[in-house]
């Protein structure tokens, strides 16, 4: 027979049902430890309470609630400690659902860019003489006086030093090179005959602006050296590269000119690629487009480098880039190169 259950165990089931109860709801590690300050805490909690209760009772009781409680005490610890496994483990699985990665999912594309239309004509020009036999040569923008001028028969105060107004960085002796011609020299005290070399590359002149005139531009540098090289091999040369670059139908001209480097020297031009040579806007009504200049090398450069005229001859050209790319691709103004107008640019993607 059941018998009549005394007020502290009365207060002790109210207690584990409460607990049992508000645990059941309780989401958070600060709701748990609040929970069990409350219901287990040493110092104030309500089962510590009913604890301390227990001296009034008599001997039998005493003992009888002492043991419920401390089963309650038990049992709500651990249920204390499955929440917070189960809180743990929640949060852990949501985690993983945020993190979850579907790899079948189609990539984000990056946007891809493109080479710059002076980039790939200067890679068009390096494929076009190599399969001549020439090889692609690097060098110094920032150049010396020597390099840039006096190795090329330019010497201090000679007047064809006003063809190329200069950028000097120490005024007579270091300078922004002027024509990619500085790589004659360098490439020629490099190396024995027989050479066949181009040098593509930046230049500077303190010119002014204008639809076909930037102050930092680009020519590419030809040089062969070799015992028997005539002015026809350079023009083989060069119309070989006209009508590789812009067609087969392609001409080119020779007319004579000046260069303390070259001697005798040729500027060179091919028929206009606008209007087959009949007379154009482009052409300026001429026929003609102008290409570069040229000439058979200076047997002063060669002796200056240590090359004997009297085995070794050669020619040399030099070519604006820009200009061949506004042929190419139909600009009539060279400065959009450099304005870095994506509007412009992205037409050559
Ligand atoms: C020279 O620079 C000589 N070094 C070329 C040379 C090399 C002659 C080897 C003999 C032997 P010139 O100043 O003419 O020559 O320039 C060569 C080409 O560069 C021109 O035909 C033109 O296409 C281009 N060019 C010259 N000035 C400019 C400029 N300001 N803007 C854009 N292109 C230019």
């Amino acid at each position: 027979m059941a018998t009549a259950r005394t007020e502290e165990e009365q207060a002790l089931a109210g207690l584990r049902e409460r607990a049992i109860a508000e645990l059941a709801t309780i989401a958070t590690a600060e709701g748990l430890d609040e929970w069990r300050t409350r219901f287990l805490g040493r110092e104030r909690g309500e089962l510590t309470g009913i604890l301390k209760g227990l001296g009034k009772l008599p001997g039998e009781q005493r003992k009888a609630v002492g043991q419920a409680a401390n089963t309650v005490k038990n049992e709500l610890e651990g249920l204390l400690e499955q929440r917070k496994a189960a809180l743990k483990a929640a949060e852990q699985s949501g985690a993983l659902e945020r993190e979850r990665l579907d790899v079948t999912l189609p990539g984000r594309m990056t946007p891809r860019g493109h080479i710059h239309p002076i980039s790939q004509t200067i890679r068009d020009i390096g494929r076009i003489f190599s399969q001549m036999g020439f090889q692609v040569y690097d060098g110094p923008e920032v150049e010396t006086d020597y390099y840039n001028f006096q190795a090329l028969n330019i010497p201090q105060d000679h007047p064809a030093r006003d063809m190329q107004d200069t950028f000097w960085i120490v005024p007579g002796q270091i300078l922004l090179r002027t024509q990619t011609s500085n790589n004659q020299i360098r490439i020629m005290e490099q190396m024995q005959p027989p050479v066949r070399a181009i040098v593509p590359g930046r230049v500077y002149r303190n010119e002014a602006i204008d639809a076909s005139h930037e102050a930092a531009f680009h020519q590419v540098e030809g040089l062969l050296i070799d015992e028997t090289c005539t002015m026809s091999d350079l023009r083989g040369v060069v119309e070989r590269f006209a009508r590789e670059m812009f067609g087969a139908e392609r001409k080119v001209r020779f007319r004579p000119s000046y260069f303390p480097f070259t001697e005798p020297s040729a500027e060179f031009d091919m028929d206009c690629i606008n209007c087959d040579g009949a007379g154009c806007r482009v052409c300026k009504y001429s026929g003609w487009l102008e290409m570069g200049g040229s000439g058979m090398v200076h047997p002063k450069v060669l002796r200056g480098v240590g090359y004997d005229p009297a085995t070794y001859r050669g020619f040399a050209f030099g070519l604006g880039i820009e200009r061949i790319a506004m042929l190419r691709y139909g600009v009539d103004d060279i400065r959009l190169f450099s304005g870095n107008d994506l509007r412009f640019l992205r037409q050559f993607a």
